[in-house]
């Protein structure tokens, strides 16, 4: 073993100052004040909630750095297959209180904290989001980082360290206004590793000649280099040792680059602009949800993203010494989206131009290795790159993936002789002008596996966008994963009182780590005290909102009222819009009603939350029109409690941690077949609260398991869309009364700007309705209306909810994880050493 090599004494005397974990409240206050009073040099008289915040932290931190070194040198000796996580995004929300509960001492850190004179919720609250991401796919891959962790899988996400995460999104006058997160100012999560560098070419030029042997060799030279510079954050598993690792690129100028010549001669500025340009790239998130826009600076960031981490990863593969036909036994690397598609092309240049590979070998290994994940079938998503971009910024790949193309159409010739415009269609280059690089394309023919992330949705990739493939793959290169989510944050974390409710039932918390355990909780929809207890905390639950929303909104509303909640990325395909005119129909009914009439119509709290791209106009005008309805229904005085709206400023994780658990209902309303999955669709069931949905995404499959008597399903079915649409063009389509009486009210001026409104009325009424809001607003409201009669019946509704909890156990992340592992990675857990085992 390594150990051996360093002489007794020596070891000896590290051993005994080795780093130890604080086990007892007094060692945790004693790590907490140290920090406080050393590391951040404050003291008892000047440490507010922002210092005892960072001294917990960096306590809790050195526990997990302790584990952390130990998880990644037993994997370093036991070297098993590793599994790669390349995503661009990563939303990973607080890390503070996961760390408690992950490792275990939450409670202890709460006694030290009141011993000092702290609150444990206002410690939690000072820790700002690490917000590396949009929406659904970001935070998708935080929840399978935790699942990996937490059942051992060697495994590394790879992202980049943007300086600004996903924007703070200020309501001013109704509107949304962007502001930048800064959020790098005390990071104490991160660790900056300024000797884990990688440099990265871009532009220059590819020089080809024959080596001695007569074999083609390529060089790509000339071009800039920007440096790479790795920052780790420890990822804890729950209940175990197990401690992965998630490495940020951060991108500054390499020596090269900054020009010291320039800087003696006074040319100072000019130098100072290059290492800025060279930051640049991985200066900022794109707030892109489910659009791309072809933009040189993105290209940018992913290529840098893939190098570097390819780059590390064969280093890493190459201290092993084996073969290289070992990589793919190796090394797994999944592809979150397309946008580490560029990782294709980069293996091969490594494995050919820098390692000597033939091609053969070379595409060998790289199918092997590659694994790829569709997350839209929403065309203005579907990520393309101009070959004259590509020419430009990265010679030597454009020419890697011509060769990739040739080689596949090739061979499609040979399968299918007979379809000449199969060429055409399959291509990887669209000849378009100007041509095209279809990187879901590249992404499959370079990947052994491609899935979708829930049945409807992989079965739809099968039958649109890669229906040519499964003739030339055959049907098994395509597979499904159901999207999941993480018990410990979506259960635990968010819902204390429920997680530990559910433990006294199935005597303890095993269900945290073995989900389907919860379906033991049906034995006791019947218990009184339990039904009485779930009832108790879904309502705490509601008033620690209503807290939140007087607070931050300004607005009361009672938590008796049925709390309906859309909180999601804004987008015309979610279909806010069509929330809100069932919003606007319901005021106008309300108000037509006699007040005697009025008094038995159920309360309700229509809460919204999410942030538009800064760019997507029709968004932002939902956003304001959902404002400006809150703004009259809540100013209302016939109306009271009857019906609030209320728009939560700046939807982000650890704000859904508190909406989640006090939804009655929540909305996954998207036009059936554009949401491929839905995440927090689960989360709001998990946790007690039932759902209104489209057949779409995983709603299907939730259905499935809870019974179709425990959600309120509604509209149009996928396979009806394209014809409604078509109908739509060319037959016209009758819009219904109810939704007509709601245009006139906002086209009159009842919410103000009638202007900005109209255009999108007008986007249903005269541009075809692509999301189908008029043939699904009936059924909506009309499934609405059954919601307030089934809420009156309180005990057949705890019942629902309670039955929907306990069959919720397939929606785990750690689920997804076995899958991806058996199915598309074929690697093992390693569990930590038994001497520290969990
Ligand atoms: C989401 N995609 C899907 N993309 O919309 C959602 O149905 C699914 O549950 C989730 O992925 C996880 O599978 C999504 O969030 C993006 O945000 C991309 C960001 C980069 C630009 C393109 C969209």
């Amino acid at each position: 073993s390594v150990e051996a090599s360093i002489p007794e004494p020596q070891r000896a005397a590290w051993k005994k100052f080795s780093a130890k974990e604080f086990s007892s409240k007094e060692d945790f206050e004693a790590e907490v004040v140290r920090h406080i009073e050393t590391t951040l040099a404050r003291s008892l008289f000047n440490c507010d909630e922002a210092a005892a915040y960072g001294g917990t932290s960096l306590a809790f931190r050195d526990r997990l750095v302790i584990e952390w070194n130990k998880t990644q040198q037993n994997q370093t000796f036991a070297d098993p297959k590793r599994v790669y996580y390349l995503s661009l995004e990563f939303l990973m929300g607080r890390a503070l209180d996961n760390a408690m509960l992950n490792v275990g001492m939450k409670d202890v850190a709460k006694d030290g904290l009141s011993d000092l004179g702290f609150r444990m919720e206002d410690i939690i609250g000072q820790e700002r989001d690490a917000a590396l991401g949009n929406g659904g796919l970001g935070r998708l891959a935080a929840c399978f980082l935790d699942s990996l962790a937490t059942l051992n899988y060697p495994a590394w996400g790879y992202a980049l360290r943007y300086r600004y995460g996903i924007f703070k999104q200020e309501i001013v006058d109704g509107y949304q206004v962007e502001i930048p997160d800064y959020w790098l100012d005390f990071n104490p999560w991160e660790f900056p590793r300024h000797d884990v560098t990688v440099d990265i070419q871009f532009y220059g030029g590819v020089r080809k000649y024959m080596d001695e042997s007569g074999k083609q060799i390529s060089v790509w030279e000339n071009g800039e280099i920007v440096t790479a510079v790795a920052y780790d954050a420890p990822v804890p598993g729950y209940g175990t040792k197990t401690t992965n690792n998630l490495r940020l690129w951060s991108s500054k100028a390499s020596h090269g680059e900054f020009d010291f010549t320039k800087f003696n001669s006074g040319e100072y500025e000019a130098s100072v602009a290059d290492q800025q340009r060279a930051e640049t790239i991985s200066a900022v998130l794109y707030p892109n949800d489910n659009l791309e826009r072809g933009k040189e600076l993105r290209l940018k960031q992913q290529y840098f993203w893939c190098a570097a981490s390819l780059f590390d990863i064969v280093r890493r593969f190459k201290k092993s010494k084996k073969a290289w036909s070992e990589f793919p036994n190796q090394v797994a690397i999944q592809l979150n989206d397309t946008h580490p598609t560029l990782a294709i092309p980069e293996l091969l240049r490594i494995l050919i131009d820098l390692e000597g590979l033939n091609w053969d070998d070379a595409w060998d290994i790289v199918q092997k290795t590659f694994g790829y994940t569709n997350h839209t079938v929403l065309p203005e998503a579907l990520e393309k790159w101009s070959v004259p971009l590509i020419q430009h910024l990265l010679p030597r790949h454009l020419q890697i993936i011509y060769d990739i193309n040739l080689q596949f159409l090739q061979y499609v010739e040979r399968s299918f002789p007979k379809d000449r415009d199969m060429l055409g269609r399959v291509s990887i280059i669209e000849e378009s002008q100007p041509k095209m690089v279809r990187m879901a394309y590249l992404a499959v023919i370079g990947s052994h596996k491609v899935n979708g992330v829930a049945e409807l949705h992989s079965d739809l990739i099968k039958t649109t966008i890669f229906k040519d493939f499964v003739k030339i793959y055959g049907p098994d290169k395509f597979t499904n994963v159901t999207n999941g989510i993480t018990p410990r944050r979506w259960l635990h974390q968010a819902n204390p009182r429920l997680s530990e409710l559910i433990a006294s039932k199935l005597g303890g918390y095993d269900f945290l780590k073995d989900l389907t355990l919860l379906h033991k909780l049906e034995n006791f929809v019947d218990d009184k005290d339990f039904r009485k207890e779930f009832q108790e905390i879904k309502y705490a639950n509601k008033v620690r909102l209503a807290k939140y929303i007087k607070e931050a909104q300004g607005i009361p509303v009672n938590p008796s009222g049925l709390f309906d909640i859309q909180v999601k990325r804004m987008h015309e395909y979610k279909r806010q819009q069509l929330n809100i005119f069932g919003v606007i129909h319901r005021y106008l009914e309300l108000k037509d009603m006699s007040p005697e009439d009025r008094k038995k119509m159920q309360p309700r709290v229509s809460i919204f939350g999410g942030k538009a791209a800064p760019g997507y106009w029709m968004a932002k005008t939902v956003i304001h029109l959902i404002n400006q309805v809150s703004k009259i229904v809540n100013a209302d005085k016939d109306i009271g409690d009857l019906l609030k709206v209320v728009f939560l400023e700046d939807y982000n994780v650890s704000k859904a941690e508190i909406i989640v658990p006090a939804s009655d209902i929540s909305e996954h309303i998207s036009t059936a077949g554009t949401e491929a999955s839905g995440t927090s669709n689960m989360k709001f069931v998990l946790n007690g609260g039932l759902i209104i949905g489209t057949c779409d995404g995983a709603n299907i499959e939730i259905t499935r398991e809870v019974g179709d008597d425990n959600i309120f399903l509604f509209g149009n079915l996928a396979e009806d869309v394209e014809d409604l649409r078509h109908g739509h063009f060319y037959g016209g389509f009758e819009i219904d009364p109810q939704l007509k009486r709601v245009f006139e009210t906002v086209r009159n001026g009842t919410f103000g700007d009638a202007g900005q409104f109209s255009a999108l009325v007008n986007s249903i009424v005269e541009h075809g309705d692509y999301y189908l809001v008029s043939d699904d607003f009936k059924s909506y409201i009309d499934t609405q209306k059954l919601i307030n009669e089934a809420y009156k019946q309180q005990d057949e509704w705890l019942t629902k909810t309670i039955t929907a909890v306990a069959r919720m156990g397939f929606f785990s992340s750690d689920r997804c994880i076995e899958e991806y592992a058996n199915e598309i990675w074929n690697c093992e857990p390693l569990p930590p050493p038994e001497k520290n085992g969990a």
